[in-house]
């Protein structure tokens, strides 16, 4: 399990955050998606880390808002994916080519003009099949007009790297705007899990948004998977993806070779 700092609530300063940038203090944990069915993985979501020199091991809880609302964002979303080109152009040559990455970005990144030509030099540059990457997009955020992210998705769309919607049906997106948003991927928020044992009415939504999610086409990847119990209904659902502790906490980019020896790639 990672080892997080207790003070992860404080908030940082723009200011740190660019001198932690500069200084190489931010790097990736992964963590692994099952697929359903073949039982192998189909590939794993990095997530930023910020190494404090005072504070210790951060998650982007206490920085990631204030980064956001700053001019920095833009560097930190070159960060993020030119580390993603890197990682998944490593992977190419010890032979995990089937392997995608997710990695989190906010609305207004994605909304940004050129990120998607961006991205697909960064991964042209590497002889990468820009398929295999994955950019998720919080429901937790204001998506803000739809018609300009839809358009800004559209683009990414076009040069190949996947969309997807993270934390799906708990943030504050209407099912309206999902037809409407060109993703092929809809994450469902883990809170979903959490009492689909005990619960059968939770049971009866979660089917109901992954059947939804499978008839409009979409990949569909549960979250939060964290005991045997859930895994073991998980298991009785075919095609879908899923994440969680109880398959693999993130991990440092040293241990994903024993997660692979583990449970082989899909076909
Ligand atoms: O919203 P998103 O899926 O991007 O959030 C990822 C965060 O969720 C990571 O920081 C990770 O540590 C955490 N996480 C991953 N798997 C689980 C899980 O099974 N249960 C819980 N509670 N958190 C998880
Ligand atoms: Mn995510």
């Amino acid at each position: 399990m990672e080892r997080i700092a207790t003070d992860a609530r404080t908030l940082c300063t723009i200011a740190d955050a660019k001198r932690g940038l500069a200084a190489r203090e931010f790097f990736f944990v992964y963590q692994p998606k099952l697929r359903m069915g073949e039982g192998r993985l189909s590939g794993f979501e990095s997530l930023l880390r910020w190494n404090h020199p005072s504070r210790g091991v951060l998650t982007p809880g206490s920085f990631i808002d204030v980064v956001e609302d700053s001019p920095l964002t833009g560097s930190f979303t070159d960060f993020i994916t030119a580390q993603a080109a890197r990682t998944l152009a490593d992977w190419t040559v010890r032979g995990y080519d089937r392997l995608s990455l997710s990695v989190n970005l906010p609305a207004a990144e994605i909304r940004r003009p050129g990120l998607a030509n961006k991205v697909s030099t960064l991964l042209g540059n590497c002889s990468i099949d820009t398929s295999r990457l994955q950019i998720e997009l919080t429901e937790n955020t204001d998506p803000g007009s739809i018609e300009t992210l839809a358009s800004s998705i559209e683009s990414l769309k076009e040069c190949g790297v996947s969309v997807a919607i993270d934390d799906f049906g708990a943030g504050c997106w209407s099912l309206a705007i999902l037809h409407r948003l060109g993703i092929d991927t809809l994450k469902l928020d883990r809170k979903f899990m959490r009492d689909v044992q005990d619960n059968a009415d939770s049971k009866l939504v979660v089917e109901s948004l992954i059947e939804l999610g499978q008839r409009l086409g979409k990949r569909v990847v549960i979250e939060g998977v964290e005991t045997e119990e859930q895994f073991a209904w998980v298991k009785t659902i075919d095609q879908i993806d899923c994440q969680g502790y109880y398959i693999s906490a993130p991990i440092p980019i040293e241990q994903i070779d024993k997660l692979v020896a583990r449970h082989g790639l899909v076909h």
